[in-house]
């Protein structure tokens, strides 16, 4: 079968026809894309330039200077970027990063997309424009509704939204039809009453961002260690010796943390990097410590030197080699020891706190050494190298990302990773554990509160009894299963709440299709995304709330919480005057729809109490464990969450660690064929587009590229910076996505890179993980000169140079 994303892309008519197929259309065809122009370091001087220039440009003078005082301040707001902690004592003038900068500007934007705008632009018009473009538009103020039939959104008050969701979700023949859907931006007492929403309800469809992001660590970590979550703390960085980052590119996705890697290498511990691309932010990292930005004296010196070079050993590993990678090094550290005794493995860690440890080794002993050179793309020599790292490592932390979890084996992955720090006791141990880089910034709250298709027990035992309901025992859909049940018709409500799976999920034009077959979409936004352009026979588009706004209820500003990637629950207060007077609160839409739900008591719940943020923290004291006297303590200021597996307590189903024995993966690439990973850019949040530059690769003004090692550029006979289509193949069949252009980039050997959501087209809807993962970053491609130059979307000007 042949799933062609674009035809010929030779004039606007046709481009039509692909984007109206769910095609993100071109935004320029005049990238220009130079690995010349690449920056030698991360931060420094640009960084600050383009922190100060985003701010300004959207937000205003005085706007700049309170928030980006008030992020991440115990009394101001917790930062809606990533989840990369804040120091416990060490917190800064200005605690934020570049991209932390953008992602606050972006939200607090001067723009408005209000009723008037709707009524200009016809959703057929919107849906040829960028994703950039539509992001770009600023911020929406009222709600809106589609209807059946309708060309455009028009104005709905918010008591109607409320009595027609209300009216639809009562009307469903089951529970199930209805799907609710949540991404790490909203905060935890939004996420819990979400969750208590569709639980009342009925239902466990709660699927999220998560399912595409860390599902496979979650999977692998509560397996192995008895939790789904990473046991490093920032003060672990401060004792380590050695630390391993794995898939992630920190310079663009966690910038903050150049700051603890910094001074991990100031203080002389030894740090990898296992990637295909060199990434920037990995390489020579300059300043990225914005307190100096208040420090006259210190900052020309800082900034103007040649900065810290971060890696000791760069492993270009090749897309999905990771799992033979780590094999082979455990092959060798296990063939040390047993010459050498005790020199590498922990024995008594291994034998007091560990199962698996027979089959573990024998599983190593079967894989061959050209099973694992082929496999990973490196050599034995690097191998060898890695291995005596990690042999001399004490106290090793290893840190990941999406280059390990978006993988048909990603669960193996970090089964491996786990495996890896099991040999040497590198858990519970000061300075030594997995630290698993989690995404949005409350990804990690949202499971903690509740959201997943496939609760535990106690939790919905605990829930019941606290709120007087009966939840579902059923398990619900994550994502993966969301997006079939919207195709074949037995989804008929989406509701979302933040997020936007139509541009984040796999495979557009199946999931165009399925979102487009919906009855009935509800979507709580920000801002504009080409999601609510998709939404089924009627839609609904519920302007709400940012994080850095102010929420008031009863006269008192409402204080909220998130949890970061390391466990710890963070006070965040909206310090801004909301950019509109009618936008409501995550907290209050939800509030209303269960009142038109349920009826205005709400019972047996009582919901208008829960616009009360200090009463929905009650409830979550009495139903999710380690938040006793959670209002106390949140305005004490921060807390963690209890770990078990930190204090070697492992709650597997042997009571400890479990080593794993896991397969590698066999490529067995046709001549011509590459793997293919999507990453981000450093201009993008998710399927926000901020901007059109990737400052860091050295490419300025377009997104539709493709990184191609240049030694396969010529193996397959095309030039660099040459436009290309690009096919995927998944069993049996195949997917195009036309006009994008080829660079020669220092990418590992066999392995292509792309952004996403462009390249989501390629990704088919069935591959997936062991966890319905999809394969985000495992795509099997092949390219051919392009049939025709790519259109360029309407309202962007092509832009040469930086
Ligand atoms: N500014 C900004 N910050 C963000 C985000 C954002 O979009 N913008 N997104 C947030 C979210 S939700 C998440 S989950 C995180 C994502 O953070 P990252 O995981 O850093 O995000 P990606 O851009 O997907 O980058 C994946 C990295 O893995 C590498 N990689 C790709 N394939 C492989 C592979 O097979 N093996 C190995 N070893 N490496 C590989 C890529 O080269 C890249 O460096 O960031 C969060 N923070
Ligand atoms: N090919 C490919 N696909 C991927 C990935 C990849 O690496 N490669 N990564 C995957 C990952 S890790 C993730 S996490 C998903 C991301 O998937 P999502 O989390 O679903 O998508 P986002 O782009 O983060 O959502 C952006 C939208 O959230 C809304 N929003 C922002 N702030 C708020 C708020 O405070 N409240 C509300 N109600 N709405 C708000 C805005 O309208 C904005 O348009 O994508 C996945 N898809
Ligand atoms: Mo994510």
């Amino acid at each position: 079968m042949s799933i062609e994303t674009s035809t010929k892309l030779a004039t606007r008519g046709e481009q039509e026809r692909t984007t109206a197929l769910g095609d993100t259309p071109a935004e320029t065809k005049l990238a220009k894309v130079s690995v010349d122009d690449r920056c030698k370091e991360a931060a420094g001087i640009p960084a600050i330039v383009q922190t100060m220039k985003c701010g300004l440009r959207e937000m205003g003078v005085a706007r700049t200077t309170r928030t980006f005082l008030n992020v991440n301040k115990v009394d101001g707001f917790d930062c809606q970027s990533c989840a990369w902690p804040s120091p416990d004592n060490k917190r800064k003038v200005f605690e934020f990063c570049e991209n932390g900068a953008k992602a606050i500007a972006d939200e607090l934007t001067r723009r408005r997309v209000e009723p008037s705008f709707f009524a200009k632009h016809a959703i057929a018009d919107l849906i040829e424009q960028s994703d950039y473009w539509l992001n770009a538009q600023g911020r929406i103020t009222h709600p809106m509704i589609k209807r059946e039939g309708a060309t455009h959104f028009e104005p709905i008050s918010w008591a109607d939204a409320f009595t027609r969701i209300g009216a639809k979700l009562r009307a469903l023949p089951h529970p199930d039809d209805a799907i609710f859907y949540t991404s790490g931006k909203t905060v935890n007492e939004a996420a819990f009453l979400f969750q208590l929403l569709a639980r009342q309800f009925g239902t466990n469809n709660l699927p999220d961002c998560s399912n595409m992001c860390h599902e496979a660590s979650g999977t692998a970590l509560t397996d192995t260690i008895g939790i789904g979550k990473g046991t490093v703390t920032l003060e672990d960085f401060d004792h380590c010796d050695t630390v391993l980052i794995i898939g992630n590119n920190p310079g663009s996705n966690h910038p903050r943390m150049l700051t603890t890697l910094e001074e991990v290498k100031h203080r002389g511990a030894t740090i990898v990097s296992i990637n295909p691309m060199p990434e920037t932010g990995l390489m020579r990292v300059i300043n990225p410590n914005p307190q100096d930005y208040s420090n006259p004296l210190k900052l020309p010196l800082a900034l103007l030197g040649s900065g810290t070079a971060l890696t000791d050993l760069f492993v270009p590993v090749r897309v999905n080699g990771d799992a033979a990678l780590l094999q082979g090094v455990m092959k060798l550290l296990v063939e040390r020891d047993r010459k050498n005794p005790g020199s590498v493995i922990d024995r008594a860690f291994v034998a007091e706190h560990t199962s698996g440890w027979d089959d573990f080794v024998e599983g190593l002993e079967k894989t061959t050494w050209e099973e694992i050179v082929a496999s990973s793309g490196v050599d034995r020599t690097m191998i060898e190298q890695l291995a005596d790292i990690v042999g001399r490592g004490k106290r090793m932390i290893i840190l990941w990302c999406l280059g390990l979890t978006q993988h048909p084996n990603g669960v193996d992955n970090v089964r491996q990773v786990v495996n890896l720090l099991l040999l040497g006791g590198h858990i519970g141990r000061q300075g030594a554990g997995p630290c698993c880089v989690r995404g949005h910034s409350n990804v990690q709250g949202d499971r903690t509160m509740g959201i997943w298709e496939r609760p535990k027990e106690a939790f919905l035992a605990a829930l019941d009894a606290e709120m007087g309901i009966r939840s579902p025992r059923q398990a619900g859909v994550d994502t993966v299963e969301a997006l079939h049940a919207l195709h074949d018709g037995s989804a008929k409500v989406f509701f979302a709440i933040s997020g936007n799976l139509f541009s984040a999920a796999p495979d557009t034009r199946f999931t165009a299709e399925a979102f487009r077959r919906c009855p009935f979409v509800v979507h709580v936004s920000t801002k504009l995304h080409r999601g609510h352009l998709f939404g089924g026979q009627e839609a609904i588009l519920l302007p709400c709330l940012g994080r850095a706004e102010r929420e008031v209820y009863g006269g008192k500003v409402q204080l909220s919480s998130a949890e970061d990637s390391m466990g710890i629950v963070n006070p965040t207060r909206g310090t801004e005057e909301p950019v509109h007077a009618d936008l409501l609160s995550d907290t209050e839409i939800i509030v209303r729809i269960a009142q038109a739900t349920f009826g205005k008591e709400g019972q047996p719940v009582d919901w208008e109490s829960l616009l009360d943020h200090d009463r929905v923290r009650e409830h979550i004291s009495r139903v999710i464990p380690g938040f006793d006297r959670f209002n106390e303590r949140l305005r004490e200021g921060f807390f963690y969450l209890p770990n078990a597996a930190r204090e070697r307590t492992f709650r597997t189903s042997t009571g400890k660690a479990k080593f794993s024995s896991c397969g590698i993966p066999q490529h067995d690439l046709a001549p011509g064929e590459l793997l293919m990973t999507t990453v981000r850019s450093h201009d993008q949040f998710n399927t926000v587009v901020y901007g059109l530059d990737d400052r860091y690769r050295g490419v300025w003004g377009g997104r539709r590229v493709i990184f191609v090692n240049p030694d396969d550029l010529k193996e397959l006979g095309l030039a660099d910076g040459q436009s290309v289509d690009i096919t995927s193949h998944f069993e049996g069949e195949t997917r195009t996505a036309h006009g994008f252009r080829a660079i020669a980039y220092p990418i590992a050997r066999k392995s292509a890179a792309s952004y996403y959501p462009e390249a989501n087209v390629l990704v088919a809807v069935r591959a997936i993980n062991e966890c319905n993962q999809p394969a985000h970053k495992c795509v099997r491609i092949t390219l051919r000169a392009a049939s025709a130059a790519p259109a360029i979307a309407a309202n962007e000007r092509p832009r040469l140079g930086p």
